[in-house]
């Protein structure tokens, strides 16, 4: 099963869309295995974000990603990384499907709700940032086989 890191992010926390966007995850069958409320700080943004160093939007994303809290996740499924990215929506607002998280509630690219993992390896980078694996849960979702075959 593959997992991935997703976060609300302050502007999401701020405007009272938590909820919303979980249910939209939880909705397509991705299964919830950690969750959190937290405020980041400088240091956990650089590494969140490192390879976005010396771009001229990276200053910017740090304020931003640093200014409030944000709700980190974990969603586990088979193929979660291109499945929540496709619930997210293409990183500017204005190019994403109609639909998707960030067409239905963003305007522009700074301020678009919403991260996820965009690859295994990325995952398998950020998900530690963020959970110790005993913050991980394992459990049996009693609908899973109307969910998945
Ligand atoms: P992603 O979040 O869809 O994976 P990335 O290219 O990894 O997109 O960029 C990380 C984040 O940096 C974006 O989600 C967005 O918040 C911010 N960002 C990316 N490009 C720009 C830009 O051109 N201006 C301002 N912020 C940007
Ligand atoms: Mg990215």
């Amino acid at each position: 099963m593959e997992r991935t890191l997703i976060l609300v992010k302050p502007d999401g926390v701020q405007r009272g869309l938590i909820g919303e966007i979980i249910a939209r995850f939880e909705r397509r069958g991705l299964k919830l295995i950690g969750l959190k409320l937290l405020q980041m700080d400088r240091a956990l943004a650089e590494r969140h974000y490192a390879v976005h160093k010396g771009k001229p939007f990276y200053e910017g994303l740090l304020a931003y990603i640093t200014s409030a809290p944000v709700t980190a996740m974990v969603w586990e499924g088979p193929n979660a990384i291109a499945l929540t990215r496709q619930t997210m929506g293409s990183t500017k607002p204005g190019e994403a499907a109609p639909g998707s998280i960030r067409a239905d509630f963003g305007m522009v690219v700074g301020r678009n709700l919403v991260h996820g993992s965009d690859g295994p390896e990325t995952a398998a980078y950020e998900i530690p940032l963020f959970f110790k694996e005993s913050e991980l849960v394992g459990w049996t979702r009693e609908v899973e086989r109307w969910i998945l075959e």
